[in-house]
């Protein structure tokens, strides 16, 4: 599966806690652009897409959701609630966003520009271009 859970650096002390994230240092690629979702509601899924070329690091700055990950051959789940542990998605993989809490904010590291065709936003397409791979 590609995707992993980054414990970030927190530098913390009694007037509270700072998290800084480097390019290349603290997560794998560099960064191209940084979007983040607020206003989001629990009965509000998103993604339900996979790209062919885009790493990301997805933060719960604030509330909890949880991601669905799905390489073709399994599924798995992960509980985004902490703002100093980034969830790393790498290359096609399928991710769902769901059951978030009221508010919940979101923000997103990319390692490339928006390119909607980059997106693959069918479910049999990212399988069948899986096995084009292989
Ligand atoms: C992902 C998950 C975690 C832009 O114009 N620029 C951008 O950089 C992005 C990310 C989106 N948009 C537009 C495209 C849509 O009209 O914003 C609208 C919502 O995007 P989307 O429906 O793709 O949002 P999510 O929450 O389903 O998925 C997003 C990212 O698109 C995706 O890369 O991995 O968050």
């Amino acid at each position: 599966m590609n995707y992993k859970l980054i414990d970030m650096p927190v530098h913390g002390d009694k007037r509270g806690k700072l998290v800084a994230i480097e390019a290349l240092k603290d997560i794998p690629f560099e960064i191209k652009r940084v979007y983040y979702m607020f206003d989001t509601l629990p009965n509000e899924s998103r993604g339900f897409h996979a790209h062919k070329d885009l790493e990301q690091i997805i933060i719960a700055m604030d509330g909890a959701c949880r991601f669905i990950l799905d390489d073709g051959e399994r599924r798995e789940q992960v509980l985004l609630n902490r703002p100093d542990v980034g969830l790393y998605i790498g290359k096609n993989m399928w991710r769902e966003m769901h059951d978030f809490s009221y508010g919940c904010k979101l923000v997103v590291l990319a390692s490339e520009h928006y390119d909607e065709k980059e997106y693959i936003r069918n479910y049999d397409e990212f399988l069948k271009g899986l096995k084009n791979n292989d």
